[in-house]
């Protein structure tokens, strides 16, 4: 029994994979459950045509039909936009329901990591990690993503993980996992909406080509499992810090107060988050996508090189 006899991959991927060329994975949550419809399908796309002017190929990924995708086309992604909320949000507990219902499913960071492990491609961009949610210490809500990257061998670039988590926390289980994070640029692990967190990862560094050798020495030396490299939102999108906490604290004291948790609460404190900036949040959301994108594409053809 093998997975991949699940995987479907699509024409343009499938050409850069005979033809060696370098490859970068896109997740679909972000596109269902992140982001509301028609900016989500159009930032998709745009984040697609960020990877190939960076001279990689996107692989957008998500669960239809009973295959896991590798390549969706720009009608399917359209289809998943619409679909919004009511598609499977799909982590690696959800794969088998997802295959076998045969109903369309958008994999989370984690669902990704493992799509993307099985069609060959080593890095991933995103637009935020998931992580311990605040209080997780009393509600174990701490994400499948993190348990994903200490086991598949995938390069995640990410803007941090969002503020709305407790990011101390999730760095500490990070580490205990034994998953290198990488800071571009910068000292600080990213907040996301904002450039810091306050909280230093111990490894820096400037280029992606530095980066492309980390973790071909990381995969080389047998060390299994994948890397977070936090890429600082673009100066010029980042949030105001004092806007984004506010909104934050009233998201989640909403939240609370409807009893919302589970794989419900990221897109529902997002979802209150954007509004309650008046659409800032989501400026900010799809700058920092497109940011990722390009330097996922860097990496990926450094690994080439
Ligand atoms: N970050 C975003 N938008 C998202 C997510 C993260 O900016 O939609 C999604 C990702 O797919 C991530 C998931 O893997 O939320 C984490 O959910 P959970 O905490 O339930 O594992
Ligand atoms: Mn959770």
């Amino acid at each position: 029994m093998n997975l991949e006899r699940y995987l479907f991959l699509g024409e343009e991927v499938s050409a850069a994979r005979r033809n060696g060329r370098p490859l970068v994975a896109l997740e679909s949550t972000i596109i269902s459950h992140g982001m509301p419809y028609p900016e989500n399908v159009k930032t998709a796309l745009a984040v697609e045509d960020i990877v190939r002017a960076r001279g990689a190929v996107p692989a957008t990924i998500a669960i239809l039909g009973g295959k896991i995708v590798a390549g969706l086309s720009p009608a399917e992604i359209d289809e998943l936009g619409k679909t919004g909320q009511s598609a499977a949000k799909v982590s690696r507990r959800d794969i088998p329901a997802a295959l076998a219902g045969k109903k369309p499913g958008a994999t989370t960071v984690a669902g990704t990591m493992i799509a993307a492990q099985l069609a060959g491609i080593e890095v991933f961009a995103t637009g935020g990690i998931g992580g311990a949610h605040r209080g997780a210490q009393h509600t174990f809500d701490i994400s499948a993503d993190l348990s994903e990257l200490a086991r598949t061998s995938v390069a995640v670039v990410c803007a941090g993980a969002k503020a709305i988590l407790d990011i101390g926390l999730t760095l500490e289980i990070l580490e205990t996992l034994g998953v290198p994070v990488i800071s571009y640029r910068a000292d600080d692990f990213p907040a996301f909406y904002t450039r810091s967190s306050g909280f230093k990862t111990g490894c820096r560094l400037d280029s992606p080509i530095e980066i492309a050798r980390l973790l071909r020495c990381k995969w080389d030396a047998g060390l299994a499992g994948g890397v977070v490299i936090a890429n600082p939102v673009p100066a010029e999108f980042e949030a105001d810090p004092a806007m984004i906490e506010k909104a934050i604290s009233l998201a989640l004291g909403e939240a609370d107060k409807l009893g919302v948790t589970g794989k419900r609460i990221t897109p529902y404190l997002l979802e209150k988050i954007a509004h309650a900036t008046g659409g800032k949040s989501l400026e900010t959301n799809i700058a920092l996508i497109k940011a990722n994108a390009s330097l996922a594409a860097e990496i990926a053809c450094g690994l080439g090189a």
